[in-house]
């Protein structure tokens, strides 16, 4: 079950204000058959589905002689309805969110005779925000070989939303559907070129354990995807990497189900050589990232997430080992939903680490903090600077890569 009450917010510049998420109050379950129609969306003149009955399956910018007068209602569409207090879909009103699929439930909710206009929507953040997260970067003074998917000097984001499309979002903000269907992948990762061409590629990983290359286009778009092979499946993570064994070709780190951390050696088309034992213990991380060079020595590093939500940093030698580690994050990490290495993101010409927390509403526990984007500032030396809130609007995701 999944509604939401949502006041629209209104954004200033770069850093969006936290929008109200409140759940509606329980619904009486309809004992007997509804007078709505399968397919449509229904409202009443009064409450628990009583009086006069509108439907529709199209979207409602203006709701004619059913303005004002919706009392109850009950979404039996496949999409998320979105019903808001204005016309056209917004304004500074409030919006009922309401997934599809609930089954034979008549929604009692009061709704004061408020709607004014209704709107059908694949994920129930587009009612009231961009199917993906909101980004931006600034431009880097030097080209990180990672995270730049469209080669503007911008690091950029790959968003996936829970209906699982896939977004790319530019550097400065603007979204771009790469498709649909992503939900199906178990993992997704990138960091640079491995297919020799010098444009960052995409890897996933099926939920049946194939692992697949999308070689990057240079302009946030993906060509055809190939197979790279199957058995990832006991894969607990896999992190692209880039060359971490210094032969100019971007490589895979993976850590399977029994701990042992393996190396795969990029070929530079698109596929990996033999795997190489980085040693066992890897059970007690939750997250992996290569944020590339993060202490200045010339070698890609590799930042590690464990169970107690320490965070550390593993330096590489440049020959697909690492050294001993250093803790860079003493606490507080376990809250973290995703973890973005994309280069220099605030254009100070160090590498960054870009975090977010957890969605306040499938987290009710996880407090003020929920929906933030976070910026891990580099400085060359290895450790990070306190953050810096990006955007508060990290919600009805899945994902950011
Ligand atoms: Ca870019
Ligand atoms: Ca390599
Ligand atoms: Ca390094
Ligand atoms: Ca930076």
């Amino acid at each position: 079950m999944k509604r939401r009450l949502r006041r629209l917010a209104v954004t200033a510049g770069s850093l969006a204000l936290a929008s109200a998420t409140l759940a509606v109050p329980a619904q009486a379950a309809t004992t007997s058959a509804s007078s709505c129609p399968s397919g449509y969306l229904c409202g009443w003149s009064g409450t628990n589905e009583t009086g006069s009955m509108m439907k529709t399956r199209a979207d409602m910018p203006t709701m004619g002689s059913w303005d004002n007068r919706i009392r109850s209602f009950w979404n039996r569409t496949s999409s998320v309805s979105c019903l808001y207090t204005d016309q056209n879909y917004g304004g500074g009103g409030t919006f009922f969110g309401d997934e599809p699929g609930q089954g034979a439930t008549g929604y009692s909710l009061d709704l004061d005779r408020t709607i004014s206009s209704i709107k059908f929507v694949p994920n129930i953040r587009d009612c009231d925000a961009t199917p993906y997260s909101e980004w931006y970067a600034e431009p880097a003074p030097k080209a990180a070989g990672f995270g730049d998917l469209n080669r503007d000097g911008r690091a950029d984001l790959l968003s996936r939303d829970r209906s699982g499309r896939l977004w790319f979002v530019s550097g400065t903000g603007d979204g771009t559907l790469i498709g649909g269907g992503w939900n199906s992948m178990t993992a997704l990762t990138r960091h640079g070129d491995l297919t020799g061409d010098g444009v960052e590629d995409l890897i996933a990983r099926d939920s049946s354990g194939t692992l697949w290359l999308y070689p990057g286009y240079g302009d946030g778009k993906f060509g055809t995807r190939r197979s790279i092979g199957g058995g990832w499946k006991s894969m607990a993570t896999i992190t692209a990497t880039g060359d971490i064994n210094s032969d100019g070709r971007g490589d895979l780190l993976a850590h399977d189900s029994s701990g042992t951390l393996w190396f795969y050696p990029g070929t530079g088309h698109g596929t990996f050589g033999s795997r190489k034992s980085l040693g066992g213990g890897w059970n007690s991380m939750t997250a992996l990232t290569a944020p590339g060079d993060l202490n200045g020595d010339g070698h890609g590093d590799l930042i590690a997430r464990d169970t107690s939500g320490k965070l550390w940093l593993y330096p590489g030698t440049g020959r697909g080992t690492f050294g001993t580690r250093n803790l860079i994050g003493s606490g507080g990490w376990g809250q973290m939903s995703a973890f973005l290495s994309v280069g220099d993101v605030d254009g100070d010409g160090w590498l960054d680490l870009v975090a977010a927390t957890q969605d306040g509403y499938e987290n009710p526990d996880a407090g003020p903090t929920a929906n933030q984007l976070r910026l891990y500032a580099g400085n060359g030396t290895g450790s990070l600077a306190k953050y810096r809130l990006l955007h508060q609007n990290w919600y009805d995701l899945n994902g950011g890569f």
